[in-house]
């Protein structure tokens, strides 16, 4: 079939729209009418060119919602109608990964999934014969989708796409990396480096759980009043501290009584990741690193703060099994226990999505969407 696309061709370059063709799914794959989709920094990341996995020509997208069209041989926990969230974590609850019960890194199509291709090591899309690379295993940049079964999270069929395509990525991390990483406990004291698309989910979960002191740390002074609205309980900007004379790892210690119990970095820069490893509490102090750092770049803290008992943790997805809690995140928000439209400033149809992507750069939108 012909699908539309927004196709990825070269590192640096806005994206352009195609009519791709798309081959139907094969054995254990779903089609999918993506129905609306985020975007989301790692799309950025990538096309920026200093994704490592990055490949081109390549249509991106990992944060979409949408119905099933149809469904390749030995598909059996799906069907037509069904309505879904694409997983760039899958969850095939049969690999070593998935059975240990201690990670939700499923592992069974990492390898393909890298390469940008099917498990069977070939793409579905194509244009004048030559082939366009999947990304993430979801594509969700194009109206119809081919993906694996193990990749599709079931979800309700009265959520709205336009507004729970954001749980495919953005919410799922933040609110996961408090839940189900940290497992951070009411009366904690916690710091959210970055207050963007994933950071206010992050505050969002910290406020779930009953955290104390929620203190939210930006270079963009307009982020205040969301996060406040979100739980935040304190704002600090590096900028004003800095230009004080004073540095942010000091400020956050004396706030929080010798450090927090908890920091999430959620930026993807490593002199941060630093700093929020240096606030956390000596003793207990866990960081979190959630922001994904370009190609080559390391982390570095004196082996004395592990030493002294803080630790530093890392959260894909916000360590969540997709298939089985993505539904249950669905119903958080259709329950109301979750705000996902806030967070929702932009939407636009699939022709402006680098407009969508100019105003993530500017810092001028929390989440974008494309409906299509
Ligand atoms: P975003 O652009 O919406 O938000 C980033 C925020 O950080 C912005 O508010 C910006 O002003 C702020 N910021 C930038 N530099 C700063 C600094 N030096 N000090 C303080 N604040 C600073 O991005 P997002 O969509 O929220 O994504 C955040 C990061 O998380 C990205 O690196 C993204 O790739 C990553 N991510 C990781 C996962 C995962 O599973 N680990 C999932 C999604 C996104
Ligand atoms: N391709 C990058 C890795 C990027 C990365 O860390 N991705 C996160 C999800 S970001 C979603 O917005 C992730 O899930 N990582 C685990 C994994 O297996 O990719 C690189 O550096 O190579
Ligand atoms: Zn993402």
């Amino acid at each position: 079939m012909k699908t539309r696309a927004a196709v990825a061709w070269k590192a640096g370059q806005p994206l352009t729209i195609e009519t791709v063709d798309l081959q139907g799914p094969k054995f254990g794959e779903v089609l999918v009418e993506i129905k609306a989709t985020g975007i989301c920094h790692t799309d950025y990341y990538t096309l920026s060119g200093a994704d490592p996995e990055g490949i081109f020509p390549a249509i991106l997208g990992h944060e979409g919602a949408g119905i099933v069209v149809d469904v390749g041989p030995g598909v059996t926990s799906l069907k037509k109608g069904d309505h879904v969230i694409p997983l760039y974590t899958p969850e095939c609850r049969q690999c070593k990964f998935c059975l240990s019960r201690k990670t939700n890194l499923c592992q069974l199509i990492r390898g393909t999934q890298g390469k940008g291709l099917m498990p069977d090591a070939t793409s579905r899309f194509s244009l004048n014969g030559d082939p366009i690379f999947h990304y993430m295993g979801t594509s969700t940049f194009s109206n119809y989708t081919v993906a694996p079964e193990i990749s599709l999270a079931k979800i309700r069929d009265d959520a709205p796409f336009d507004k729970v395509c954001y749980i495919g990525c953005g919410v799922t991390t933040g609110i996961g990396a408090v839940i189900f990483t940290a497992k951070v406990e009411a009366g904690a004291n916690a710091v959210v480096f970055g207050l963007g698309g994933i950071g206010l989910n992050v505050i969002q979960g910290l406020k779930m759980v009953g955290a104390d002191k929620i203190i939210g740390v930006d270079l963009n002074p307009e982020r205040e009043a969301m996060a406040r609205s979100f739980g935040m309980t304190h704002f600090l900007n590096p900028k004003d501290i800095e230009a004080a004379g004073g540095n942010i790892v000091d400020a956050i210690v004396q706030l929080t009584d010798g450090g927090a119990d908890y920091s999430f970095e959620c930026i993807g820069n490593t002199k941060v990741m630093r700093q929020a490893l240096e606030c956390t509490h000596k003793g207990w102090g866990q960081s979190i690193i959630i922001g994904v750092a370009e190609a080559g770049a390391e982390i570095s803290t004196r082996p004395f703060q592990l030493v002294t008992g803080r630790e530093w943790k890392g959260s894909a997805f916000g360590g969540a099994r997709g298939r089985t809690d993505v539904p249950k995140i669905v119903d958080w928000y259709m329950e109301g226990k979750i705000n996902i439209d806030s967070l929702i400033t932009h939407t636009m149809p699939l022709e402006d999505i680098n407009k969508g992507f100019d105003l993530m750069k500017r810092g001028e939108s929390i989440r974008g969407v494309v409906i299509y």
